[in-house]
């Protein structure tokens, strides 16, 4: 590996000054690629289909390994449309998964040493066994539904499977409540349906693109990024809303630089622009929607001249960008975002956007959204689950719209002191860094505290990791089979995931975990396999292929059987909502005493010289999980706080000058975070990467690097409507000499 990594260290940092130069992640994208295949003659290697597993884009991809068993590299598949042959900066990094020296090697098992608590290695049959007996324990005293499951990403769904078996539903995670849930909310409720993953956007084929926050290109989903590259070269106008000039506003044509918590002003003075200048889609209007004259009404005084003090975006420039939307109807594309709980009132803003590409006309059309088509795996005979007395989603009484489980409020019926309908006992925790992930760290070591049992299932030694009673290291997935992977796309399409080496360490795939404990636990008969090759192939010729066909194509695709991409002219077509039609006006709101339209609420702003939190993605990682990846963290090792130079001027702030950070609620940053002066941030508002400030020492490269955005989210803004997390809602000030030392002396 030494070449491989002497030849990266070179190409990280000739990708950065790019970036630097060309201020994106576009451009660093395509020397990433370029220059990791440098020097390395593929054709004299093996090469093994995979999915890659750095972020959930899933793209497919070949693993390619010499005669010696060492992996070289990973590479995209050129059938692939998730990454149409090329994989993201991360995705050609996920080699440093591997090959991370710091990853969990063996079972480990909590022990008490001499009054000190510690862990000590252990046999995968002595862990399996702790934990089938403590699973037995926990149903005998308190129900399965008591064990819940935290997870994220394929490990989970392996567990989930083990977990329904065994009777808990009590299954939750951060993907819902902590991230694109309001989005799912808001859109069924318009449309009746959701927009997925990958989104059905046609970026392809739009002339408008509108971004709320939403930063393509810093947020690097591969494809969504490829589309947009080429939107641009096709020279589709974009339209960025950011209270930063991120990589995607500095490539638009207008850049919106909005007060952060006030995009639900503007949203409502562009439908009020497009109503009552006439531009929206009457035709569409007409045939598709109900409570459009609800929603004339609604949006009457909401006019530009109203939503400027707000927003502090100029009245003409509001209107001039509803018209160039209006212009490119209905090939035009207000993006739902993804991440999208910021402020608590979120599930609303989705509606909102649902509802302005309603007025463009853009659900169904080309270069809006199109309808996409997803092939079903068939389901490997199993037993019927048994019937659990209540699941995770019944703690969320108090969100009407909340159709899965949420992350916080499982945690919250961890904790005693807690109300809740039902009390969970133990956890399993897999493929979730949660005091990483999910906001109010402080509800989260309360309720692990009081925990009977807790099992992380992890690659690396990430902080949840430090909480548990055993740990069991997973495989990475270049060392494992996984489920097949199907997409929603334009075309159906599936792609394998197989083991191109051997585990390293005494590291196993999370199947072969769950199958153990499921053998142990008397649940064989949902096990019935000896390994998952014999699942994916059965699955594969029902559908026409075979585990041997797919080992040499790696991504299969298919032509479309249902619907058309698009709606045809004049076409009817019978909406997934109660009325069949698009709702601008939402009965099932009303019904449940919510704003049946959208409605603007006044946000908190910054106490004096605090300033609003703000954050997301950097190209080369992703959230918590690649801070420690050799080669993803040779391209960048910490964050920085983003600061207007007005605002560094009062503080008498130097570049590159270390700062703490303290929040609203007297939080610190652990580790003190760089300076970055810079214009392309407003003066009330910084911003910092999310992911970094890692605590745990045994993250050699991670440790201490940088601070952390989740540490400093004290305070959540819950939206009613569904649990979502709003996690924008709090503000910090600086501190310029170390609080620590402060306190020691
Ligand atoms: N490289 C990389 N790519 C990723 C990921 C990753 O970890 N790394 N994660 C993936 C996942 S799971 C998700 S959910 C997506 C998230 O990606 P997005 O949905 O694009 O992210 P957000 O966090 O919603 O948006 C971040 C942007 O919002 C801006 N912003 C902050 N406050 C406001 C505000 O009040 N109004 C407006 N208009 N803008 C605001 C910030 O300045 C920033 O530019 O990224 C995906 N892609
Ligand atoms: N403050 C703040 N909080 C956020 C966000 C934010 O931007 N800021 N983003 C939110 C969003 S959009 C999302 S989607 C969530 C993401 O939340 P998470 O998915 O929890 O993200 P990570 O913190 O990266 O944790 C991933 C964990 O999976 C482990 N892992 C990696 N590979 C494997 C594997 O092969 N097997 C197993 N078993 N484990 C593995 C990693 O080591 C890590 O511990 O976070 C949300 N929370
Ligand atoms: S977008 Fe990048 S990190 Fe995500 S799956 Fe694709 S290649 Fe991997
Ligand atoms: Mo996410």
């Amino acid at each position: 590996m030494k070449t491989t990594r002497r030849e990266f260290i070179k190409v990280s940092s000739l990708g950065l000054g790019s970036v630097a130069l060309a201020g994106g992640g576009f451009s660093l994208y395509k020397l990433f690629e370029e220059s990791s295949h440098r020097g390395l003659d593929i054709s004299k290697l093996k090469r093994y289909p995979t999915y890659c597993d750095v972020c959930f884009w899933k793209c497919a991809g070949w693993t390619y390994v010499d005669d010696n068993n060492k992996v070289k590299k990973v590479t995209g598949n050129e059938s692939d449309m998730h990454c149409r042959g090329r994989l993201c900066p991360r995705g050609t990094g996920g080699l440093g998964m591997y090959y991370d020296e710091d990853r969990l090697k063996t079972p480990l098992i909590r022990i008490k040493e001499g009054g000190k608590q510690t862990f000590r290695e252990a046999s995968w049959e002595e862990a399996l066994d702790l934990i089938a007996t403590k699973m037995k324990e926990i149903k005998s005293k308190y129900g399965a539904e008591s064990f819940a499951l935290l997870k994220h990403g394929t490990p989970g769904k392996h567990f989930e499977h083990l977990f329904k078996a065994f009777g808990s539903d009590t299954i939750a995670e951060p993907a819902f409540a902590q991230c694109r849930g309001p989005r799912a909310v808001g859109f069924k409720l318009t449309y009746g349906a959701a927009v997925g993953s990958p989104e059905t956007t046609d970026i392809r084929d739009s002339k408008c693109l509108v971004l709320i926050g939403s930063h393509i290109g810093e947020n690097m989903h591969n494809s969504q990024v490829q589309e947009v590259s080429d939107a641009i070269d096709k020279g589709i106008s974009i339209i960025t809303v950011d209270p930063r000039l991120s990589t995607i506003a500095n490539k638009s044509k207008y850049w919106l630089p909005i007060r952060p918590a006030t995009d639900m002003a503007l949203l409502l003075a562009w439908m009020h622009v497009l109503i009552y200048e006439e531009l929206y889609d009457k035709k569409y209007i007409n045939k598709h929607s109900i409570g459009f004259d609800q929603l004339k009404e609604h949006v009457r005084k909401f006019t530009p001249e109203w939503a400027y003090p707000i927003t502090d975006i100029k009245p003409k420039l509001i209107r001039e960008t509803a018209r160039e939307m209006a212009k490119a109807s209905p090939s035009v594309l207000v993006h739902p975002g993804r991440h999208v709980t910021w402020y608590g009132d979120d599930t609303q803003r989705s509606r909102a956007i649902a509802i302005l590409n309603a007025l463009l006309g853009s659900w169904g059309k080309r270069g809006g959204f199109y309808f996409s088509e997803k092939i079903k795996v068939p389901k490997y005979p199993h037993p019927h689950y048994p019937k659990p007395k209540w699941k995770a989603k019944d703690l969320n009484e108090q969100f009407p719209f909340a159709k899965t489980g949420i992350t916080t409020e499982v945690i919250k019926a961890s904790v005693p002191e807690e109300k809740s309908k039902y009390k969970v006992k133990a956890w399993m925790v897999a493929g979730t860094n949660l005091t990483q992930s999910v906001p109010n760290k402080k509800m989260t070591l309360k309720a692990i505290e009081s925990l009977e049992f807790l099992v992380v299932v992890d690659l690396m030694p990430m902080e949840i990791t430090g909480y548990a009673d055993v740990i069991l290291p997973e495989c990475s997935y270049l060392e494992r089979y996984d489920m097949i992977r199907s997409s929603g796309w334009r075309t159906p399409s599936i792609a394998l995931r197989m083991p191109a080496v051997e585990p390293r360490f005494d590291s196993k795939p999370a199947w072969w975990m769950a199958k153990q404990l499921g053998d142990r636990l008397g649940l064989g008969e949902y096990f019935k396999y000896n390994d998952y090759s014999e699942v994916i192939d059965w699955q594969l010729k029902k559908m026409g292929t075979s585990l041997e066909e797919m080992k040499h194509i790696g991504v299969m695709n298919f032509n479309r059987r249902g619907r058309d991409l698009y709606l045809k002219e004049g076409e009817d077509y019978k909406f997934k909502t109660p009325s069949g039609k698009i709702e601008l006006y939402s009965k099932q709101l009303e019904k449940m005493g919510f704003d049946p339209m959208p409605v603007y609420e006044i946000h908190n702003k910054p106490p004096k010289n605090y300033y609003r939190l703000i954050y997301g993605r950097a190209p080369m990682h992703t959230f918590s999980k690649t801070i420690n990846n050799p080669y993803l963290n040779d391209l960048k090792d910490t964050n920085s706080l983003w600061i207007n130079p007005s605002v560094a001027k009062i503080w008498g702030l130097k570049y590159g000058q270390k700062v703490w950070i303290k929040n609203q609620d007297g939080k610190i940053s652990d580790f003190p975070i760089k300076v970055r002066i810079t214009e392309r941030i407003r003066w009330d508002s910084v911003y910092m990467v999310h992911g970094f400030g890692h605590n745990n020492k045994k993250l050699t490269r991670a440790y201490g690097k940088g601070a952390s955005d989740s540490e400093m989210v004290t305070k959540v803004l819950i939206d009613p409507l569904m649990g979502g997390t709003g996690l924008r809602g709090n503000f910090v000030t600086l501190l310029l000499e170390n609080p620590n030392k402060i306190v020691e002396s």
